[in-house]
């Protein structure tokens, strides 16, 4: 990864806030309902089972699909007009049943959160080995943007291919305190990960062990980056841990945001920085989220070091940002946030104009 080609490479992204130029921002288009399995269980609510139950490899509840597909575009706008290219995947049709030799699945899920499955560091597109078996083909979406990277001079891998037999699913995995107990669902059995368990600061990344993340995949991804990074794991008790951007978010040098329920302590390393808990959010109790908690809310996306993308409604996270010296910039975004993600999520770095270096 030397700093040459990231000089001439279209993809280059070191940190969560070098001037955006250019991002994968993600579609509904296709999106299919997941099947209810052992993995799923462990990370989504528990009021979602009868709708994914009911409708694996089907279409969405149409009218909040199409509610978010009109969200995802407006947000897509609102970058252009603020001079960041946009580029966006495939509309890959997920309901399509699919197997491998040891499994079936009736179908994909979607290609709404590539921030779920691409991790960006430097010049190179990492691919991960995501430990659901209904993503297990997400990638396809992408292999046209990423081909064309490539052919521009960007370094493109893939992590090895999971078999994801039950061998990687604890069935007694913790369902309360997996940080305490250790007991996740994804075992030891092979390297899997989710590229959203990992955050960048220069030549410090933070990764969070997770129901999708395990040691071997953190270790993977510690092994291949190269020796000028270091990986740290950070201590998140969220019971049902799946992604560390609506846990433990850098926004700028020096200003860290934590969800104040599940991050009760970082590495000394942040002592001279500026630390504040996100806000509750905002978001009506009866507004139904089929895949995550309320705390998106605070899975938002830099601009620069000073900008930040944040949901219109989120008034106590935008007043909180305001007061932090940070220009909010507010996009309704309440029906993607149904789908599991916000700012964060849906989006996958291409370009930040900026260098490798230590912010420590
Ligand atoms: O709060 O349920 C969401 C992480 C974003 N994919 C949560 C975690």
């Amino acid at each position: 990864m030397s700093e040459n080609n990231a000089t001439t490479s279209p993809v280059s992204s070191y940190n969560e806030w070098d001037p955006l130029e250019e991002v994968i921002v993600g579609v509904m288009d296709g999106a299919a309902v997941p099947e209810w399995d052992v993995a799923v269980e462990a990370t989504m609510p528990a009021r979602s089972e009868k709708l994914f139950r009911a409708s694996a490899g089907q279409a969405w509840p149409a009218e909040h699909a199409a509610a978010a597909v009109a969200e995802l575009d407006g947000f897509a706008r609102t970058l252009t007009e603020l001079g960041v290219r946009v580029v966006r995947p495939d509309a890959v049709d997920h309901r399509r049943p699919f197997a491998t030799p040891n499994w079936r699945s009736p179908g994909g899920l979607y290609s709404a959160m590539p921030r779920d499955l691409l991790l960006v560091v430097g010049d190179t597109i990492i691919e991960a080995p995501m430990a659901w078996r209904s993503r297990y083909f997400e990638i396809d979406a992408y292999r046209n943007l990423l081909t064309d990277y490539f052919r521009r001079g960007a370094r493109w891998i893939s992590a090895p291919k999971p078999q994801l037999t039950d061998d990687i699913y604890d069935a007694g995995y913790d369902t309360e305190r997996p940080y305490e107990s250790g007991r996740y669902l994804t075992t030891e059995f092979e390297p899997t990960f989710d590229a959203a368990d990992f955050i960048r600061c220069g030549t410090d990344i933070f990764a969070q062990r997770s129901h999708v993340t395990n040691q071997l995949g953190i270790d993977w991804v510690a092994r291949h980056i190269g020796g000028e990074y270091t990986v740290h794991v950070i201590d998140v008790t969220d019971p049902s841990p799946m992604h560390i951007d609506a846990s433990f978010m850098p926004l700028a040098p020096g200003k860290l945001l934590l969800n104040p329920n599940r991050v009760k302590s970082v590495p000394a390393m942040f002592d001279s920085w500026d630390i504040r808990f996100a806000p509750d959010p905002a978001l009506p109790r009866d507004h139904e989220l089929y895949m995550s908690s309320a705390w998106v809310s605070m899975n938002v996306i830099m601009l620069d070091e000073r900008r930040v993308v944040v949901e219109a409604g989120e008034q106590p996270l935008i007043d909180m940002f305001a007061d932090w010296d940070m220009e909010p910039v507010p996009v309704p975004f309440r029906n993607v946030m149904r789908f599991g993600g916000c700012f964060h999520c849906v989006t996958a770095d291409v370009r930040r104009r900026g260098t490798l270096r230590s912010y420590f």
